[in-house]
């Protein structure tokens, strides 16, 4: 977790006596079992997430603090994939008397149903599998009850399968079988997550232990569990054989032809003796600059005590250390598992590289220094952006990131087509037809995150925050080469060009291209098949980039090699949205102007389609439930397309229209309406700033109370997706907030939303941008080489992850969570903002 200087002796001798180690699991106030050192959770989490199995469901085990156990589920097969089948939770009773949780699970494809019973019973808890009807014919042999374990928590450690030794592989190289496609049960909406190279079979993994008892990690003690079932049969599968993601499954089958209890077992996590969790010392990984607060969070087991003081030290030039600061640390209080406490060193200014002691934990190291900000953004500059540049080919030194992707281009989704990664083509409403080539797409935009899609809300988003940054900063940075010629990207190699410039070049050559060629603007450009949507490695492998011809057999080229019968290609999904249509015409007008000068060419197309969305969107929108929708929600319709359009264009109807809107706006809600209200201020005169001054008092107060609402002041979010993005904003505004209102916002509130960013939050203290500026950055994210256990410089992580009812987490040894560990095009991007607004406002 962290540098420790480890003496963990006299903790557990202080605290061994506050809660007896050989307690039983009870089960608590948040309707989960728990003893110390062991939560056993049943059904916290359903599987209700927006991409099947997100890994994060079912019956889970969090064991000293990590989250090693998850997936307990009745399971269709024997490593469930993302895509495969998850059950419905019907149903969830806690029966406080009998000390019991029981869920009601349905499978509506197979009219199937089926209830799970935990029970606590000591130190175990007892699973007990009913069906209320037979198993359906169709699932025999395939249904069973599963339990996933982590791979990088219990890799190379040992397990007993009935008293014999094994080790679990540190990777997968067990045997599978092959079985015909008919026996497939059924995946998510009928799609495959498997290319069977035309063989009709799919893979099947075998299980590499059998028994009726299971014991993991007897080796280490923190993971060590016990699993028996005196009837069914254990069977330890390895997951990553048909998915890098897959975790170990330890499963039983459901027998055939019965009802009542017709499966039992349990499980047994061990709890070490007198352990307490080591205390999370969360401080700014990157640094601090002398003047600025300087506040470290601890995070604390609720069995552990606040200390009296945490101390300073500093690392001096011949290598020695010494104590320069002792202070005390103040209780903060209780936020959902832990308890936190404050330790304020603001008062150490002097430039020099220091570490925090708190206890026994020491901190590593950071530094004090006025330029400790000025690099924060690099990585994602040069190196994370360019390298998710589609349609080009990547290069930096000896390595190719990827080739040039989808020359073959992109066809016209069907009619009535739902989409895996959350889109759907209505009627088509475009002059092609289902799966023609609409010309053109193939040229700039971004890959969308972890994936290679073509995002366009997010790619909107993209070249909104670049335009963004190169007009408040004009940022000249030159490490990137960039050919449209020759569709080629080299990083570090200056080419005489603003980067940025470069960017929203890239970005607005697809936009224009899907205005253009569609006539209003794409979901998305994604896909057409699950089985290449999930890819892993170089980019340009995806497609077979051969036009497909449905004459042709699959696997089968053309004699003029220039079409494949294999359906690869990516889809355009059309289905007209005027409010996308309205993000797009803010930022083509926002992108004609940077462009102005550099690309006249793409500037002026950029500003047609423009001013034709603006026009038709408005229309559409005012004409559309949605729009009333998006009115009835306090939404603020087309203002920041307003404001927009008349920057680049001076007609004075738009900044009527604007203003407006802008003070309805921020009546509703401040704090939604204030980041554009800001954005109005360079346009506008000292009367504008001053009705705008008591808004921003009042954002204030929202600033202040966040100081309330968590330990660490900055808005962290409990949702599904966890909430960098949104303390990045919050930084960004209050950047601009308090550049342009220094004397009611500070720049304390800003610098706290870094410090969150690079190490002061919940779970582990690591920063959670990739790579940069930072003594101990994250070291695995969601990027596309996340099989790799690797990460893209510059990344930024989603972080700490809320579970229900009351867990943070953010695995460093597991890429694979992409509401913890994916980075976004457009996320990063807002993160370039912020780190140019706070480096602007520092330097003032
Ligand atoms: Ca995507
Ligand atoms: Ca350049
Ligand atoms: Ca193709």
């Amino acid at each position: 977790m962290k540098k420790t200087v480890f003496i963990f002796l006299p903790l557990l001798a202080l605290f061994a006596c506050s809660r007896p180690s050989g307690a039983d699991l009870k089960l608590n106030d948040l309707e989960y079992f728990e003893r110390q050192g062991v939560n056993f959770l049943v059904f916290s989490n359903t599987f209700s997430g927006g991409f099947n199995d997100e890994k994060n469901s079912g019956i889970e085990v969090i064991h000293h603090g990590v989250r090693t156990i998850q997936g307990g589920a009745i399971r269709l097969s024997n490593t469930p994939e993302q895509w495969d089948l998850v059950p419905q939770s019907t149903s969830r009773t806690v029966n406080r008397d009998a000390g019991t949780i029981e869920v009601g699970l349905r499978y509506p494809d197979y009219d199937f149903d089926s209830r799970i019973v935990a029970t606590a019973v000591g130190k175990a808890v007892r699973i007990d599998v009913y069906l209320d009807k037979p198993l359906p014919e169709a699932l025999e042999g395939d249904a069973g009850f599963n339990l996933e374990f982590l791979p990088s928590q219990y890799w190379n450690k040992a397990y007993l399968m009935d008293g014999k030794a094994s080790r679990f592989p540190r990777y997968s190289a067990s045997l599978t079988t092959t079985r015909p496609n008919e026996e497939k049960v059924k995946q998510f909406k009928g799609y495959r997550t498997y290319d069977d190279r035309g063989t009709g079979r799919f893979v099947d993994p075998l299980p590499i232990s059998v028994g009726h008892s299971f014991l993991a990690a007897p080796d280490a003690p923190e993971r060590m569990v016990k699993v028996t079932s005196e009837e069914a049969e254990l069977m330890l599968f390895d997951g990553r054989l048909l998915a890098q993601n897959g975790w170990y499954v330890l499963r039983s089958l459901l027998p055939a032809g019965k009802t009542g209890k017709v499966l039992s077992w349990t499980v047994e996590p061990n709890a070490v003796a007198g352990w307490v969790r080591e205390p999370n010392l969360g401080f700014s990984q990157v640094g601090y600059i002398p003047s600025q607060p300087k506040v470290a969070v601890v995070e604390l087991d609720k069995q552990d005590k606040v200390r009296a003081t945490a101390e300073v030290y500093r690392v001096k030039e011949d290598g020695t250390t010494a104590k320069v600061f002792s202070g005390p640390v103040k209780t903060w209080g209780d936020f959902y598992k832990y308890k936190y406490a404050k330790f304020d060193f603001s008062s150490v200014t002097e430039p020099g590289v220091y570490f925090l002691r708190y206890g026994d934990v020491q901190s590593d190291d950071f530094i004090i220094g006025e330029d400790v900000y000025d690099r924060i953004t690099d990585a994602t500059s040069d190196v994370w952006i360019p390298i998710h540049m589609n349609h080009m080919m990547v290069n930096e030194g000896y390595r190719v990131w990827h080739g040039e992707p989808f020359r073959e281009g992109y066809l016209q989704a069907p009619a009535n087509t739902d989409h895996f990664d959350l889109h759907s083509q209505g009627v088509i409403d475009t002059k092609y037809k289902a799966l023609q080539l609409i010309p053109g797409l193939n040229v700039g935009g971004y890959f969308d995150a972890g994936d290679f899609d073509i995002e366009t809300g997010s790619n909107i988003n993209v070249v909104q925050n670049l335009v963004s940054d190169w007009e408040r900063f004009k940022p000249l940075r030159d490490e990137t080469f960039v050919s449209q010629e020759q569709r080629y990207v080299d990083l570090h190699r200056p080419d005489g060009v603003p980067d940025v410039l470069q960017y929203i070049e890239h970005g607005t050559l697809n936009l224009v291209a899907q205005a253009e060629n569609i006539g209003h603007m794409a979901q998305t450009l994604s896909n057409s098949v699950l089985d290449n949507y999930h890819h892993l490695g170089d980019a340009a492998s995806i497609t077979d980039g051969l036009h497909y011809d449905p004459r042709l057999k699959p696997y089968q080229k053309s004699a003029d090699g220039k079409s494949s019968g294999t359906p690869d290609d990516m889809w355009a999904f059309t289905t007209r949205n005027p409010y996308l249509d309205l993000q797009a015409a803010t930022m083509f007008a926002a992108a004609s102007r940077a462009l102005a000068g550099y690309n006249d060419d793409l500037s002026r197309r950029a500003l047609t389609q423009s001013k034709r969305l603006m026009k038709e969107g408005t229309e559409l929108m005012a004409n559309s439930p949605m729009g009333a929708r998006a009115r009835g929600r306090g939404g603020f319709g087309n203002m920041s397309t307003n404001l927009q359009l008349f920057v680049s264009t001076g007609e004075q109807h738009y900044l009527d229209d604007f203003v407006q809107q802008v003070w309805p706006a921020l009546d509703r809600n401040v704090n939604s309406a204030i980041a554009a209200a800001l954005d109005a201020i360079p346009y506008m005169d000292d009367s504008y700033r001053e009705r705008l001054r008591p808004y921003v008092e009042q954002y204030k107060q929202y600033m202040d109370s966040l100081e309330v609402q968590n330990p660490y002041g900055v808005p962290i979010g409990l949702g599904n997706w966890a909430a960098s993005g949104s303390v990045v904003s919050f930084g960004t505004t209050a950047s601009f907030a308090s550049k342009y209102f220094p004397d009611i916002i500070g720049p304390e509130y800003a610098l706290k939303a870094a410090s969150y960013m690079f190490g002061c939050h919940p779970y582990h203290n690591y920063s959670l941008v990739a790579a940069v500026g930072a003594t101990r950055p994250k070291e695995v994210f969601y990027g596309n080489n996340r099989a790799d256990f690797s990460f893209i410089p510059g990344n930024v992580a989603p972080g700490v992850l809320f579970r229900h009812p009351d867990h943070f987490e953010n695995y460093d040894d597991w890429p694979f969570l992409w509401g913890q560990n994916e980075g976004t095009i457009a996320g990063n991007t807002g993160y370039l903002i912020f780190g140019a607004a706070l480096q602007n406002l520092l330097s003032r």
